[in-house]
């Protein structure tokens, strides 16, 4: 009986090891899915339950034609102001890396879309990545913050696992 709880135990820890890493990996996250960067769209449906983070991307697809991507500040998203330092992307195809925690702001610059509802508002968090050199569980820091990190939470299974099997023989 021991033995079989101690096998599910070890179950449940190695496909936890497995996904998380996984799960720290990049993900690329199309705008409006199958409907795109259009008119029509209710990107913040579309953004709910979303977790965007750093080293993710977002993939514009629309019709250049028709429509473009601006990259605004909050107060020029809430007014749909076309104000933006780098100018509009327009080929119709176009990959966004998100390389900084924080939020960000789209709108499309054709006349009257953002008015309509073509506009996208993201908060990336930081990534899951493990920093190269800190030991310090830094989730068990007053003060910091709280983000755990997947060499973190190997080292829980793992001293999880430990703990159980020695309570469990
Ligand atoms: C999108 O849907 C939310 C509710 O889910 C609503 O509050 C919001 O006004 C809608 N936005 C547009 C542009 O229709
Ligand atoms: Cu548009």
């Amino acid at each position: 009986m021991a033995c079989r709880q101690m096998l599910a135990v070890l179950a449940v820890a190695v496909v936890a090891m497995a996904i998380l890493p996984a799960m720290a990996r990049a993900t690329e996250y199309v705008v409006g899915d199958d409907m795109g960067w259009n008119l029509g769209v209710n990107y913040t449906d579309w953004a709910r339950g979303k977790v965007f983070r750093v080293g993710d991307s977002l993939v514009f697809r629309y019709d250049p034609e028709n429509h473009n991507v601006l990259r605004v500040s909050g107060p020029d998203f809430q007014a749909c102001n076309k104000v933006s330092a780098q100018g509009p992307l327009a080929s119709g195809d176009d990959a966004v890396p998100l390389s900084s925690p924080g939020k960000r702001w789209y709108f499309c610059g054709k006349a009257g879309h953002c008015e309509s509802g073509q506009k996208l508002v993201i908060t990336v968090l930081p990534s899951l990545q493990a920093p190269a050199a800190s030991p310090t569980p830094t989730a068990l820091v007053p003060g910091s913050s709280n983000k755990i990190t997947v060499a973190e939470y190997q080292s829980f299974m793992v001293v999880l696992v430990a703990v159980l099997t020695t309570f469990m023989t």
